[in-house]
Protein backbone atom coordinates (compact mmCIF):
# COMPACT_ATOMS: atom_id res chain seq x y z
CA UNK A 1 0.00 0.00 0.00
CA UNK A 2 1.16 3.24 -0.89
CA UNK A 3 1.13 6.53 1.89
CA UNK A 4 -1.54 7.77 -0.62
CA UNK A 5 -3.71 4.93 -0.19
CA UNK A 6 -3.03 4.37 3.60
CA UNK A 7 -3.61 8.56 4.00
CA UNK A 8 -7.16 8.34 2.12
CA UNK A 9 -7.82 5.38 4.18
CA UNK A 10 -7.67 7.44 7.31
CA UNK A 11 -4.96 5.52 8.64
CA UNK A 12 -3.83 7.76 11.99
CA UNK A 13 -0.49 6.11 11.80
CA UNK A 14 0.14 7.41 8.63
CA UNK A 15 -0.54 10.67 9.02
CA UNK A 16 1.23 10.92 12.13
CA UNK A 17 4.35 9.25 10.30
CA UNK A 18 3.97 12.05 7.35
CA UNK A 19 3.66 14.76 9.38
CA UNK A 20 6.73 13.46 10.85
CA UNK A 21 9.10 13.59 7.56
CA UNK A 22 7.61 16.86 6.97
CA UNK A 23 9.42 17.41 10.51
CA UNK A 24 12.69 16.15 9.10
CA UNK A 25 12.40 18.27 5.54
CA UNK A 26 12.78 14.52 3.97
CA UNK A 27 12.11 14.86 0.45
CA UNK A 28 10.46 11.50 -0.06
CA UNK A 29 7.24 13.70 1.34
CA UNK A 30 6.83 15.56 -1.47
CA UNK A 31 5.28 13.02 -3.94
CA UNK A 32 2.96 11.87 -1.12
CA UNK A 33 2.03 15.64 -0.56
CA UNK A 34 1.36 16.64 -3.83
CA UNK A 35 -1.42 13.24 -3.83
CA UNK A 36 -2.94 14.57 -1.33
CA UNK A 37 -2.98 18.16 -1.70
CA UNK A 38 -5.38 17.77 -4.57
CA UNK A 39 -7.61 16.02 -2.17
CA UNK A 40 -10.89 18.41 -0.98
CA UNK A 41 -10.01 20.71 1.77
CA UNK A 42 -12.65 21.58 3.89
CA UNK A 43 -11.02 22.93 7.48
CA UNK A 44 -11.14 26.15 9.18
CA UNK A 45 -7.46 26.75 10.73
CA UNK A 46 -7.84 29.11 13.62
CA UNK A 47 -4.46 29.96 14.85
CA UNK A 48 -3.73 31.11 18.37
CA UNK A 49 -0.55 32.85 19.51
CA UNK A 50 0.51 34.56 22.72
CA UNK A 51 3.05 35.23 25.48
CA UNK A 52 4.25 31.71 27.13
CA UNK A 53 1.67 30.93 29.81
CA UNK A 54 -0.83 33.10 28.48
CA UNK A 55 -3.48 30.39 28.77
CA UNK A 56 -3.44 29.30 25.03
CA UNK A 57 -3.52 25.49 25.50
CA UNK A 58 -6.40 25.94 28.26
CA UNK A 59 -8.07 27.86 25.71
CA UNK A 60 -7.64 25.29 23.27
CA UNK A 61 -8.82 22.72 25.31
CA UNK A 62 -11.81 24.15 25.87
CA UNK A 63 -12.76 24.90 22.06
CA UNK A 64 -11.88 21.45 20.98
CA UNK A 65 -14.70 20.64 23.99
CA UNK A 66 -17.35 22.91 22.00
CA UNK A 67 -16.31 21.88 18.63
CA UNK A 68 -17.06 18.07 20.08
CA UNK A 69 -20.06 19.14 21.20
CA UNK A 70 -21.10 20.29 17.76
CA UNK A 71 -19.79 16.66 16.54
CA UNK A 72 -16.71 18.25 14.11
CA UNK A 73 -13.72 16.57 13.96
CA UNK A 74 -10.91 18.42 15.64
CA UNK A 75 -7.32 18.79 15.24
CA UNK A 76 -4.72 20.82 17.43
CA UNK A 77 -1.29 20.95 16.61
CA UNK A 78 1.07 23.11 18.70
CA UNK A 79 3.96 24.27 17.81
CA UNK A 80 7.19 23.45 19.71
CA UNK A 81 8.66 26.83 20.60
CA UNK A 82 12.13 27.18 20.78
CA UNK A 83 12.18 30.68 21.91
CA UNK A 84 14.41 32.51 24.43
CA UNK A 85 11.09 33.28 26.28
CA UNK A 86 10.75 29.69 27.08
CA UNK A 87 14.07 27.74 25.94
CA UNK A 88 11.99 25.09 24.51
CA UNK A 89 9.38 24.23 26.81
CA UNK A 90 8.56 20.23 27.01
CA UNK A 91 5.72 19.81 24.97
CA UNK A 92 4.32 16.89 27.74
CA UNK A 93 4.28 20.31 29.81
CA UNK A 94 2.11 22.31 26.98
CA UNK A 95 -0.28 20.20 25.99
CA UNK A 96 -0.88 18.28 29.47
CA UNK A 97 -4.18 20.35 29.54
CA UNK A 98 -5.79 18.39 26.67
CA UNK A 99 -8.73 16.17 28.13
CA UNK A 100 -9.39 14.32 25.01
CA UNK A 101 -6.88 12.11 24.51
CA UNK A 102 -9.23 9.28 23.97
CA UNK A 103 -11.51 10.49 21.54
CA UNK A 104 -10.72 9.43 18.09
CA UNK A 105 -11.97 12.65 16.57
CA UNK A 106 -9.74 14.48 18.06
CA UNK A 107 -6.10 14.17 17.27
CA UNK A 108 -3.22 16.22 18.95
CA UNK A 109 0.06 16.71 17.92
CA UNK A 110 3.04 19.07 17.99
CA UNK A 111 5.69 19.95 15.81
CA UNK A 112 9.31 20.72 16.22
CA UNK A 113 12.19 21.78 14.27
CA UNK A 114 15.10 19.57 16.02
CA UNK A 115 17.15 22.79 14.89
CA UNK A 116 16.84 22.29 11.37
CA UNK A 117 16.78 25.10 9.33
CA UNK A 118 13.48 26.83 8.27
CA UNK A 119 12.13 23.53 9.13
CA UNK A 120 9.38 24.99 11.55
CA UNK A 121 7.14 26.74 9.80
CA UNK A 122 7.44 24.12 6.79
CA UNK A 123 6.54 21.35 9.26
CA UNK A 124 3.38 23.53 10.79
CA UNK A 125 2.56 24.34 7.25
CA UNK A 126 2.56 21.12 5.97
CA UNK A 127 0.37 19.41 8.84
CA UNK A 128 -2.30 21.82 8.44
CA UNK A 129 -2.33 20.70 5.19
CA UNK A 130 -2.39 17.63 5.83
CA UNK A 131 -4.55 17.54 8.90
CA UNK A 132 -7.09 19.11 6.56
CA UNK A 133 -7.04 16.58 4.06
CA UNK A 134 -7.33 13.76 6.81
CA UNK A 135 -10.54 14.99 7.15
CA UNK A 136 -10.64 17.36 10.07
CA UNK A 137 -13.05 20.03 10.42
CA UNK A 138 -11.38 22.32 12.43
CA UNK A 139 -7.75 22.96 13.24
CA UNK A 140 -6.02 24.80 15.75
CA UNK A 141 -2.48 26.15 15.59
CA UNK A 142 -0.94 27.23 19.04
CA UNK A 143 2.23 29.07 18.58
CA UNK A 144 4.26 31.21 21.14
CA UNK A 145 5.32 34.52 20.92
CA UNK A 146 3.28 37.70 19.47
CA UNK A 147 5.14 39.15 16.61
CA UNK A 148 8.63 37.81 17.04
CA UNK A 149 7.05 34.23 16.48
CA UNK A 150 9.57 32.03 14.32
CA UNK A 151 6.34 30.58 12.88
CA UNK A 152 4.28 33.23 11.25
CA UNK A 153 0.86 31.74 12.07
CA UNK A 154 -1.13 34.23 10.05
CA UNK A 155 0.48 32.76 7.02
CA UNK A 156 -1.00 29.43 7.80
CA UNK A 157 -4.40 30.66 9.86
CA UNK A 158 -7.69 31.60 8.57
CA UNK A 159 -8.12 33.94 11.57
CA UNK A 160 -5.91 34.48 14.22
CA UNK A 161 -6.17 34.81 17.63
CA UNK A 162 -3.46 36.77 19.79
CA UNK A 163 -4.28 36.15 23.69
CA UNK A 164 -2.76 38.73 26.16
CA UNK A 165 -3.11 38.45 29.48
CA UNK A 166 -3.66 41.29 32.28
CA UNK A 167 -0.49 41.05 33.25
CA UNK A 168 1.07 41.97 29.89
CA UNK A 169 -0.80 45.21 30.05
CA UNK A 170 2.18 47.52 30.27
CA UNK A 171 3.36 45.98 27.32
CA UNK A 172 0.82 46.81 25.52
CA UNK A 173 2.40 50.32 23.67
CA UNK A 174 5.61 48.73 23.16
CA UNK A 175 4.17 45.69 21.28
CA UNK A 176 1.27 47.36 19.34
CA UNK A 177 2.85 48.15 16.02
CA UNK A 178 3.41 44.43 15.99
CA UNK A 179 0.01 43.02 17.05
CA UNK A 180 -2.14 44.89 15.33
CA UNK A 181 -0.59 43.46 12.24
CA UNK A 182 -1.21 39.95 13.46
CA UNK A 183 -4.37 39.81 15.67
CA UNK A 184 -7.68 39.61 13.74
CA UNK A 185 -9.26 39.01 17.27
CA UNK A 186 -7.80 40.09 20.26
CA UNK A 187 -8.84 37.78 23.75
CA UNK A 188 -7.56 38.96 26.91
CA UNK A 189 -7.15 35.86 28.27
CA UNK A 190 -7.44 35.43 32.37
CA UNK A 191 -9.94 37.81 32.52
CA UNK A 192 -10.68 36.63 36.48
CA UNK A 193 -7.26 38.41 37.61
CA UNK A 194 -7.04 42.16 38.06
CA UNK A 195 -6.65 43.86 34.74
CA UNK A 196 -8.31 42.52 32.70
CA UNK A 197 -10.54 45.71 32.04
CA UNK A 198 -7.57 48.24 31.63
CA UNK A 199 -5.97 45.96 28.97
CA UNK A 200 -9.41 45.76 27.43
CA UNK A 201 -9.19 49.34 26.99
CA UNK A 202 -6.09 50.02 26.24
CA UNK A 203 -6.34 47.44 23.31
CA UNK A 204 -9.98 49.11 22.08
CA UNK A 205 -7.88 52.69 22.30
CA UNK A 206 -5.38 51.62 20.69
CA UNK A 207 -7.40 49.83 17.88
CA UNK A 208 -9.45 53.12 17.58
CA UNK A 209 -6.42 54.93 16.99
CA UNK A 210 -5.22 52.72 14.09
CA UNK A 211 -8.29 52.35 12.51
CA UNK A 212 -9.18 49.17 13.47
CA UNK A 213 -11.93 49.75 15.01
CA UNK A 214 -14.11 46.03 13.78
CA UNK A 215 -11.04 43.94 15.30
CA UNK A 216 -13.28 42.33 18.17
CA UNK A 217 -11.54 42.38 21.50
CA UNK A 218 -13.42 39.57 23.71
CA UNK A 219 -12.36 38.88 27.54
CA UNK A 220 -11.77 35.08 28.51
CA UNK A 221 -11.68 33.17 31.68
CA UNK A 222 -11.08 29.57 31.89
CA UNK A 223 -13.94 28.74 34.36
CA UNK A 224 -16.48 30.67 32.74
CA UNK A 225 -17.60 28.54 29.29
CA UNK A 226 -19.79 31.43 28.08
CA UNK A 227 -16.75 33.70 27.51
CA UNK A 228 -14.93 30.60 25.51
CA UNK A 229 -18.65 29.97 23.36
CA UNK A 230 -18.79 33.90 22.75
CA UNK A 231 -14.90 33.94 21.28
CA UNK A 232 -15.73 30.87 19.15
CA UNK A 233 -18.79 32.54 17.69
CA UNK A 234 -16.55 35.62 17.08
CA UNK A 235 -14.38 33.25 14.99
CA UNK A 236 -16.95 31.78 13.40
CA UNK A 237 -18.14 35.16 12.20
CA UNK A 238 -15.22 36.25 11.25
CA UNK A 239 -14.29 33.20 8.92
CA UNK A 240 -17.71 33.60 7.45
CA UNK A 241 -17.44 37.16 6.73
CA UNK A 242 -13.68 36.82 5.22
CA UNK A 243 -14.70 33.62 3.14
CA UNK A 244 -13.89 35.17 0.11
CA UNK A 245 -10.22 36.51 1.77
CA UNK A 246 -9.57 33.57 2.94
CA UNK A 247 -9.89 31.50 -0.08
CA UNK A 248 -7.66 34.56 -1.73
CA UNK A 249 -5.28 33.46 0.92
CA UNK A 250 -5.35 29.78 0.14
CA UNK A 251 -4.64 29.99 -3.25
CA UNK A 252 -1.95 32.76 -3.22
CA UNK A 253 -0.08 30.25 -0.93
CA UNK A 254 0.46 28.11 -3.17
CA UNK A 255 3.81 29.64 -4.88
CA UNK A 256 4.50 30.79 -1.37
CA UNK A 257 4.31 26.63 -0.74
CA UNK A 258 6.28 25.68 -3.09
CA UNK A 259 9.21 28.61 -2.44
CA UNK A 260 8.96 27.22 0.45
CA UNK A 261 10.18 24.26 -0.02
CA UNK A 262 12.56 24.63 -2.96
CA UNK A 263 14.20 27.36 -0.72
CA UNK A 264 14.55 24.96 2.33
CA UNK A 265 16.29 22.09 0.40
CA UNK A 266 18.33 24.63 -1.67
CA UNK A 267 19.31 26.16 1.29
CA UNK A 268 20.48 22.83 3.38
CA UNK A 269 21.99 21.49 0.26
CA UNK A 270 24.41 24.23 -0.27
CA UNK A 271 24.77 24.89 3.67
CA UNK A 272 26.28 21.54 4.01
CA UNK A 273 28.69 22.34 0.57
CA UNK A 274 29.77 24.99 2.29
CA UNK A 275 30.65 23.54 5.69
CA UNK A 276 32.37 21.17 4.04
CA UNK A 277 34.47 23.69 2.31
CA UNK A 278 35.29 26.37 5.20
CA UNK A 279 39.05 26.09 4.67
CA UNK A 280 41.53 27.15 7.16
CA UNK A 281 41.77 30.89 6.88
CA UNK A 282 42.28 34.25 9.19
CA UNK A 283 40.20 36.32 6.52
CA UNK A 284 36.48 35.24 6.28
CA UNK A 285 36.43 37.76 3.08
CA UNK A 286 39.36 35.43 1.53
CA UNK A 287 36.92 32.32 2.05
CA UNK A 288 34.22 33.47 0.21
CA UNK A 289 36.02 35.34 -2.63
CA UNK A 290 37.26 31.71 -2.83
CA UNK A 291 33.73 30.66 -3.24
CA UNK A 292 33.07 33.67 -5.50
CA UNK A 293 35.97 32.62 -7.94
CA UNK A 294 34.39 28.81 -7.75
CA UNK A 295 30.81 30.04 -8.79
CA UNK A 296 30.62 34.09 -10.50
CA UNK A 297 27.61 35.30 -9.70
CA UNK A 298 24.45 34.10 -12.27
CA UNK A 299 26.12 30.97 -12.63
CA UNK A 300 24.60 28.98 -9.76
CA UNK A 301 21.19 27.94 -11.21
CA UNK A 302 22.31 28.39 -15.12
N1 LIG B 1 -6.41 32.67 36.54
C1 LIG B 1 -6.44 32.07 35.38
N2 LIG B 1 -5.47 31.19 35.05
C2 LIG B 1 -5.52 30.57 33.86
C3 LIG B 1 -6.56 30.84 32.93
N3 LIG B 1 -6.34 30.10 31.82
C4 LIG B 1 -5.20 29.40 32.05
N4 LIG B 1 -4.71 29.66 33.28
C5 LIG B 1 -3.49 29.09 33.89
O1 LIG B 1 -2.35 29.60 33.25
C6 LIG B 1 -1.31 28.61 33.21
C7 LIG B 1 -0.77 28.47 31.81
O2 LIG B 1 -1.77 27.94 30.99
P1 LIG B 1 -1.48 27.28 29.58
O3 LIG B 1 -2.79 27.00 28.95
O4 LIG B 1 -0.53 26.15 29.71
O5 LIG B 1 -0.76 28.49 28.85
P2 LIG B 1 -0.06 28.50 27.41
O6 LIG B 1 -0.23 29.87 26.87
O7 LIG B 1 -0.54 27.38 26.58
O8 LIG B 1 1.45 28.27 27.82
P3 LIG B 1 2.69 27.93 26.83
O9 LIG B 1 2.21 26.96 25.81
O10 LIG B 1 3.73 27.37 27.74
O11 LIG B 1 3.09 29.23 26.24
C8 LIG B 1 -1.93 27.35 33.76
O12 LIG B 1 -1.52 27.19 35.09
C9 LIG B 1 -3.40 27.58 33.68
O13 LIG B 1 -4.13 26.89 34.65
C10 LIG B 1 -7.60 31.77 33.31
O14 LIG B 1 -8.54 32.08 32.58
N5 LIG B 1 -7.47 32.35 34.53
MG1 LIG C 1 0.52 25.91 25.53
Amino acid sequence: MSWFEDFKNKDLRTLARLITLCEDGDPQVIDPLGQIFSMPSRATVIGITGPPGAGKSTLLNTFVRLIRNKNQKVAVLAVDPVSPFSGGALLGDRIRLMDHFNDPNVFIRSVSTRGKLGGLSLATRQGVMLLDRFGFDVILVETVGVGQSEVDVRKIADVTLVALVPEWGDSIQALKAGILEIADIFVVNKADREGADRIENELKNILHISGKDSTPVLKTTFNDLSTVEKLLAAVEVYTHAQKEQIQKKREKAIHEIALELMEFWVLREAQQWMRSHLDKSSNPYEIVKRFQKKFPQGTLFS
